[in-house]
């Protein structure tokens, strides 16, 4: 208990003086709750890393499904990326009573006996983004399918360098399930179409742990060792923008394509450093994920294959089956930014 509450008090210390909120349950700034009994569900939303302008995204959407449906939100998470922090925000989550978690993985194997301790104490857990073993959740919320996503990024750097030369992949951790399977199917593409990829060569695979600095440094470092380097494709959006600002700064001739938000990348699609790149709305991702706690906790659904989600106005959803056996709600496809239409995303998210 004592670790627990250390770490929420660190982080909310740390966090409050960023003003950001932390591996505690932080909550939006609302009046202090009525003293009659709590009549509201308690959703809560633990995100890989609080200060990741993604995942505060998906926390608005979050947010503004739990506002809908008469249920509180609480964001959770670490500051640092690690599965460890997220541990700790799910065990406080558990000890608040909350009714259900939504978490996006920094590292599903760590996050099972956390998870498996939650379900046990009846609370309805899901996860989002980054998914969590089958076994540790009752549905996941898929953004869009990660065959998709691999392969359309390794055949958006392909016709960006006009099929042949150098490339690198920045990702984040080997941990992070999205993250693995993202590069996982960027390889299996090449390796399943030698004849489109032949002229390609993987010179490097960077881990910036989806936080900034080390991003930014491994591409700095990347530029400096692998000059040749073409394309960097960055599958993470704080990795995207940094690798995009490493090499602006380098004054490299390197492009970068990968996942990215439009507010961060706008001005680097215009200017053809990245000429473009791809995401979904993560603020549909949040909101669907709250639709998804509330229909769990009210019993509207158990997360099993033919079920139908109703999502507000983000439309009846289908429970299917995902590709480790487990259950999902595939939100849609990646869209495409480019020069054409980045800038009235940009002013979305
Ligand atoms: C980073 C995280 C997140 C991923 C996005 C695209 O913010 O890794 O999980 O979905 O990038």
């Amino acid at each position: 208990m004592k670790k627990r509450a250390a770490c929420a008090a660190l982080a909310c210390l740390m966090l409050a003086l960023l003003g950001l909120s932390g591996c505690a349950p932080a909550r939006p700034e609302v009046a202090p709750p009525s003293p009659s009994p709590r009549a509201e569900h308690r959703y809560s939303l633990v995100v890989k890393d609080v200060t990741n302008p993604y995942m505060q995204r998906m926390f608005s959407g979050f947010e503004e499904a739990c506002a809908a449906l008469g249920a509180q939100a609480v964001l959770s998470g670490p500051e640092d990326a690690s599965a460890e922090g997220q541990v700790s925000c799910v065990e406080a989550l558990i000890d608040e009573g909350v009714d259900a978690i939504a978490i996006a993985a920094n590292d599903r194997d760590v996050l099972s006996p956390a998870l498996q301790t939650a379900l046990a104490a009846g609370v309805k857990v899901i996860s989002l983004d980054s998914d969590v073993r089958p076994d540790d959740r009752l549905v996941h919320i898929q953004q869009a399918s990660p065959e998709v996503i691999g392969r359309v990024l390794m055949q958006a750097a392909r016709e960006i360098i006009g099929a042949e030369g150098a490339f690198a992949i920045l990702t984040t951790t080997s941990s992070a399930s999205n993250q693995a399977q993202w590069v996982s199917w960027m390889l299996r593409e090449i390796e399943e179409k030698p004849d489109l990829y032949g002229e390609m060569t993987l010179v490097d695979t960077l881990y910036g742990s989806d936080l900034y600095e080390p991003s930014y440094q491994l591409v700095e470092a990347l530029l400096q060792e692998h000059p040749e380097t073409k394309i960097v494709i960055a599958p993470t959006v704080v990795g995207l923008l940094a690798a995009a600002d490493a090499i602006r700064d380098a004054g490299a001739s390197t492009l970068v394509t990968g996942l990215g938000l439009p507010s961060d990348m706008g001005d680097y699609i215009r200017s053809g450093l990245c000429p473009w790149m791809y995401l979904w709305n993560p603020i549909d991702v949040g909101y669907v994920a709250a639709c998804a706690a509330d229909a769990l906790v009210r019993g509207e659904i158990r997360g099993e294959e033919g079920e139908t989600l109703s999502a507000g106005d983000r439309g009846i959803l289908k429970v299917t089956r995902a590709a480790d056996g487990g259950s999902e709600i595939v939100v849609g496809n990646p869209y495409m930014f480019d020069n054409s239409n980045v800038s009235v995303w940009e002013e979305l998210f």
